[in-house]
């Protein structure tokens, strides 16, 4: 096919062509949503023959292959990306300001792809556009939820949800490859036959359910003549005429079915044992498994070198039945024996963990378990046995440590030892999480298999959270550094040559100034807030949990405001401030969501004091997501980073705020513990208790929070101002809130990393008002960020977990 996109009139041709004979209207009368299905449609057919030709090298080549099995990808838009990196951007804009469209219009009619909760569905975005772009093979396996993540309006201050119908219009990228599709079984009975005096277990389903898979080609960057196309396959449930159960009807059976791959689950933190949430990994795990087992033996006729050739990466113990479904099918559909089919399970599966959290580990009740996947659940219980007299050889005498350890254990399936135990690696994602994993929380399992655990600091794609987000900063770094940083991260240290440099220094800031009155106006237009950018956009963006710490942020802020009306001394010397929160919290979550309506009603008292508005601004942006973030992220001048030490496993929004110039005040927590390392106390502010200070808390019972409500008067003010009337006429509407951090014990060192908090936040004010003091400490972070590229964390991956090679086309 010709290259419609080789120069701007072969394009603008196509493309009015095109718009009129699919949507049968005159060009000039198409709508902008006919425009731009049409331009992501020529791009998708563009992508077509990269993505046979990935296809083909993958199988000339005998390449190895990963599989990265999650339950969530947060992809956001694809058009900028996929353009940016085909390198036609400049071809369609071009031709579009010939034609008088607005190619940003264009871009902003996508809807947003929210298939995941937070961080750890952002990853798996960000790890598939490295994979792609640095040319290796691998592949996205998840589900494709009619709705995503809930869209967030809030009304009155309080978060209201409403479903997200991302897929309403159409979705531009994916593929539906019916052909391709897989029949799912559930509930029923193991059968025992006798074949050739050998005894063979076969599960008899009581239903199928039809796994449809659609394809969304991932894009690498065209950079270096990589032509990398991979797959993110998504699959949906549909019903199937194979075999449905006679008890209930057609109608019901196919309601069942379709709700499968309805919903997300939009709550990260705590696990609900819901069955059907159990269904969803099943049926996403079976099916992944199956595309991967029949394109293997499609290449090597044999299983018995899959281990060579794929590894299934487990994102979180969500896809953590990948292990006894693997072995299932070696060993009922292949006849494997069992030591050899774990032999090639073990070393196909590789395990990520992403939390410490009691409450996200994911525990399977068995009588839940058991009969939806009756075999699945036999081969388990048949790993836990044989793995169970290893820990007895371990732990001789020691039953309750056995116990302990168990894959099943008081009538659960505990997933993560089901991961820990069936995979060759198992790591963290930040060095101080890794630390906390192997030397805490996973201990006895290190001390058992010390060889499996390693870290692999997360990163984000600087493809979209540095050239695509920040476009006036990347031509400056363009025309300073040159362009080798768009390939090599590391190369943004060049910038630190120039640190001195007055006039770059000006560029910088002036930068700073144009994406924060970008991110103001749309707050404007949106909320009626209008933000001063002269003032410091301190911002706190990322899921609303207890651990994560927005209420003392937003204490913080009440105190700040009582200081201010006060104390005319400190006024004189505040620098503006304006406070910026974005958060969704899960439905069901009774205290985020006090918290969102606590910051808005600290929001309106502030916002409307005349007082202090000039002074403080306090905004809750409504729906944050991956679209708004990339407003976000390049407007900040301080990243609220404020986890309890220990509890954030990395974080990754600090990276992004670290590589678009703000300053880190934060925890020694997760990724922070990395930034602080680079960039050092001097540029940036870390306060509070460390991981091991909270860890001996924790030991000890925690620590009695009334003594600082009654000794340190700040806090008592603050805290009383939640139950007195100060912020709503209802008293009892922060109540809990009030409980949570004095009668309940400040589960999360609120008030005891209250102080420092206060004082971080005064030396990040004092440090704004030397404006080239504080743009040198911007350009040292950007300068120090190039380590927190996806690039350099999946790198890590392929060299020392997946062991893949770049494709050769
Ligand atoms: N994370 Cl277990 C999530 O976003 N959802 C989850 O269910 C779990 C973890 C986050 C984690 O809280 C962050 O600290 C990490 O940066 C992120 O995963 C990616 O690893």
């Amino acid at each position: 096919m010709a290259n419609v996109f080789a120069n701007k009139d072969v394009f603008k041709d196509t493309f009015q062509t095109r718009v009129e004979q699919i949507y049968g209207v005159k060009f000039e009368e198409s709508t902008p949503h006919q425009r731009y299905f049409t331009l992501g449609t020529l791009v998708r057919e563009y992508i077509s023959s990269n993505w046979i030709e990935t296809n083909e090298a993958i199988v000339e080549g005998k390449h190895k292959q990963v599989y990265y099995f999650s339950m969530e990808f947060l992809m956001g838009r694809l058009l900028t990306n996929n353009i940016m990196n085909l390198g036609i951007r400049p071809v369609i804009e071009e031709a579009m300001n010939e034609l008088a469209i607005d190619l940003n219009e264009l871009e902003r009619i996508e809807a947003d792809a929210g298939l995941g909760n937070g961080g750890l569905g952002r990853l798996a975005a960000c790890f598939m556009d490295s994979i792609a772009s640095l040319g290796l093979p691998g592949h996205g396996n998840g589900l494709r939820y009619r709705y995503g993540f809930f869209e967030q309006k809030i009304i009155d201050g309080y978060q209201v949800e409403i479903p997200d119908k991302w897929l309403q219009r159409g979705y531009v990228w994916e593929v539906r490859k019916s052909n391709e599709s897989v029949e799912i079984p559930f509930y029923g009975h193991v059968q025992i036959e006798n074949v050739d005096g050998k005894e063979v277990y076969k599960h008899v389903p009581a239903e199928y359910v039809r796994a449809v898979p659609y394809d969304v080609p991932v894009v690498g960057d065209v950079a270096n003549n990589n032509k990398t196309v991979n797959t993110l396959r998504l699959w949906s449930s549909e019903p199937t005429e194979n075999k449905y159960p006679d008890h209930i009807s057609a109608v019901e059976y196919e309601k069942d079915v379709r709700n499968i791959s309805e919903f997300l689950y939009p709550d990260d933190s705590t696990i609900e044992g819901k069955i059907l949430r159990l269904k969803q990994q099943y049926f996403f795990v079976a099916a992944g498994v199956r595309w991967a087992v029949r394109q293997h033996k499609e290449v090597y006729g044999t299983l018995n070198n899959f281990h060579e050739k794929n590894v299934l990466h487990i994102n979180d113990t969500h896809p953590a039945l990948i292990v006894p479904e693997l072995m299932r099918i070696l060993i009922d559909e292949e006849g494997y024996g069992w030591d050899q089919a774990w032999e090639i399970t073990q070393h196909s599966c590789a395990y990520t963990n992403h939390t410490i959290l009691a409450e996200a580990l994911e525990k399977w009740p068995v009588d839940l378990f058991q009969p939806l996947l009756p075999r699945i659940y036999m081969i388990t219980e048949e790993i836990n046995r044989r793995y169970c007299l290893k820990l007895l050889e371990l732990y001789p005498n020691q039953p309750e440590k056995v116990a302990e350890l168990a894959i099943i254990g008081y009538n659960q399936v505990r997933m993560a030892h089901l991961a820990i135990v069936g995979s060759f690696s198992i790591n963290g994602v930040a060095q101080l999480h890794t630390d906390i994993l192997t030397h805490i929380e996973m201990k006895d399992f290190y001390q058992m298999y010390p060889d499996r655990f390693n870290n692999k600091t997360n990163g984000i794609t600087h493809r979209r959270w540095l050239l695509h987000c920040n476009p006036e900063l990347t031509k400056l770094l363009d025309k300073e550094i040159g362009t080798g940083y768009h390939t090599n991260t590391f190369e943004l240290a060049k910038l630190e040559d120039k640190l001195h440099d007055e006039r770059v220094q000006k560029e910088i800031m002036n930068m700073k100034y144009a994406r924060k009155q970008a991110l103001a106006n749309r707050i404007e237009r949106e909320q009626g807030v209008k933000l001063d950018p002269n003032s410091i956009f301190d911002i706190q963006v990322k899921r609303l949990h207890a651990y994560k710490r927005q209420l003392l942020n937003a204490m913080h802020i009440m105190y700040l405001y009582n200081r201010l009306k006060e104390d005319e001394q400190f006024r004189a010397n505040f620098h503006p401030q304006s406070f910026i929160f974005g958060a969704k919290a899960a439905s069901g979550y009774y205290f985020a969501k006090k918290v969102i309506k606590l910051i808005n009603s600290i929001a309106q008292k502030v916002n409307n004091d005349p007082e202090t508005s000039n002074l403080l601004k306090v905004v809750f942006v409504e729906n944050y997501n991956v679209t708004y973030a990339e407003l976000i992220m390049p407007a900040a001048d301080l990243s609220e980073q404020i986890s309890t030490a220990s509890k954030e496993a990395s974080g990754t929004g600090n990276m992004k705020f670290m590589m678009n110039g703000a300053m880190t005040i934060g925890t020694l927590d997760g990724a922070n513990v990395e930034i602080h390392e680079l960039v050092g106390d001097e540029n940036s502010f870390i306060f509070g208790l460390n991981a091991d200070e909270v860890n001996d808390y924790q030991q000890n019972g925690g620590y009695n929070p009334w003594n600082l409500y009654h000794t340190d008067v700040r806090i008592r003010r603050v805290l009383d101002q939640l139950v007195n009337g100060f912020l709503t006429p209802d008293k009892e509407e922060f109540r809990d809130i009030f409980n949570a951090v004095t009668h309940n014990g400040d589960e999360y060192f609120v008030l005891k990393d209250f102080d420092a908090y206060v004082r971080a936040q005064e030396a990040a004010n004092q440090a704004y008002k030397n404006r080239k003091k504080w743009t040198e400490m911007s350009m040292i972070n950007i300068a120090r960020s190039g380590k927190f590229s996806s690039d350099r964390t999946i790198q890590e991956y392929a060299d020392q977990i997946w062991h893949l090679e770049k494709l050769k086309f």
